[in-house]
């Protein structure tokens, strides 16, 4: 059991005006996978609670873990397992590269470079890289790839350690990492310290427009401890004299994502405003906009548990695919358990032979869907529905239906 604590006041701008719009209940750690003999006790359970920074608009949890309960070295997210996303990586390399921002001699560190999804195509192209990642399994792979990988949490002291031995960034990319420090100013600090002073910081992550638009309430977890717009991200930059200077969105990636462009020079594009604009104009910037969503995310999880007891009654036989984080979520709020769920197949082998938390369902090779060929599958990693709809032609030729959850659900 570790400790978690009540947030008093904001990760971001320090003002206690915190205001809770949404509790997801108790639940355990989302990618504390179980093996056979966890199943013996009770896991331990942490409020699951989300917050609005009166002051400066940022989206938090309101009840913290400590990093070092989440990212153990049994944390089993490997970023290789999707080819779309590899393919994104590969893209966002080459167009750093176009640019002229990577090239030889140029240094690009990548803060929370997982498996090496990303270096690998730098490399590949004589880029010197560098890769920073906290978690042992994910490490490992990079290094067995060939890409220098430093196996700590990145932060101020330690950026500064970096810059004193490799020289200063001339890129930066933290993809998907943001949300994951509870030390946020120590972090932004840290790109600061480590950035050239012409140099560039891209920073990728779920944007919380589409989190509300789409009710995406299952990407709420204890892993996540912020959720951002352009607005909050703007002041965090600030505070550490960066800039933030322009924004990219992908529409399909982990449910719409947004690149954020930040540099210690200001050079504001109109795109970066126009965003800016947009939120104010949409009320994201103001509590108003969130008090409703715990109600639709109640109204979702009603529909998909009278969905699923329907089908069960019918005796349809029923599975999952992806042991993700946010099934994790998504599965113990709804309250669904291994008497719905046969099991939840997973490409990572990392994750099969353990349970998912909670719920216990058993994690099985992807395969296990052509064997088994359960009647409905839902779709717990819906952020790949594309990939994963495409890649199990088979199982639906053969009249297998997949039930996608969010933003409503929906059996295709
Ligand atoms: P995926 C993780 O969230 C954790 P999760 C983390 N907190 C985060 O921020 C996001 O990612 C970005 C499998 N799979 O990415 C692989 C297949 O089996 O939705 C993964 O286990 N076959 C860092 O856990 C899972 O699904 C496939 O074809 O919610 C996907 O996990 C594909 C495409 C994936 O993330």
């Amino acid at each position: 059991m570790v400790d978690g604590t009540r947030v008093e006041a904001c990760r971001s701008c320090g003002s206690p005006a915190l205001r809770p719009f949404l509790s997801l209940g108790r639940v355990p750690i989302a990618n504390a996978l179980l093996t056979v003999a966890d199943l013996a006790r009770e896991e331990p359970r942490y409020p699951l609670e989300v917050g609005f920074c009166e002051s400066c608009t940022l989206v938090q949890l309101l009840f913290a873990l400590p990093a070092d309960a989440i990212f153990d070295e049994a944390y089993p997210y490997f970023s290789s397992f999707s080819e779309d996303l590899l393919a994104h990586a590969k893209a966002h390399v080459e167009g750093l590269l176009a640019a002229g921002r990577l090239g030889p001699g140029r240094l690009l560190v990548e803060v929370a470079s997982n498996d090496g999804y990303l270096l690998r195509h730098a490399l590949e192209r004589g880029v010197p890289v560098l890769g920073i990642e906290p978690t042992p399994g994910p490490a490992a792979a990079a290094r067995a790839l060939g890409i220098p990988t430093l196996q700590v949490f990145f932060g101020r002291g330690m950026a500064a350690g970096v810059r004193r031995e490799h020289g200063p960034a001339d890129v930066i990319v933290a993809n998907n990492v943001m949300a994951h420090v509870p030390d946020l100013n120590g972090f932004v600090a840290g790109f600061r310290e480590l950035i050239a002073d012409d140099g560039l910081i891209t920073i990728e992550n779920p944007y919380l427009r589409d989190l509300i638009d789409h009710a995406e309430f299952d990407t709420i977890y204890h892993e996540h401890w912020c959720y951002f717009s352009c607005t909050a991200v703007d002041a965090l930059m600030r505070r550490h004299g960066l800039s933030l200077n322009d924004v990219e969105y992908f529409p399909r990636l982990h449910g719409g994502t947004l690149r954020w462009h930040v540099s210690p020079v200001e050079a504001r594009t109109p795109r970066v405003l126009a965003y800016l604009d947009e939120e104010r104009q949409r009320g994201l910037t103001a509590f108003a906009a969130y008090e409703r969503f715990g109600e639709r995310v109640a109204g979702i999880a009603d529909e998909l548990r009278v969905l699923l007891a329907r089908l069960h009654a019918e005796g349809a036989t029923i599975a999952a695919y992806g042991a993700t984080a946010k099934g994790s979520t998504l599965v113990n709020f709804v309250g669904i358990d291994q008497r719905t769920l046969a099991f939840v197949a997973d490409r990572n082998p990392h994750k099969q032979g353990h349970w998912t938390p909670g719920a216990r369902v058993p994690i099985v090779p992807a395969e296990a869907l052509l064997e088994r060929q359960p009647d409905y599958v839902l779709l717990l990693a819906w952020n790949f529905a594309d990939e994963i709809l495409r890649q199990q032609a088979e199982y639906r030729r053969r009249g297998g239906r997949f039930i996608v959850p969010i933003p409503s659900p929906v059996i295709v």
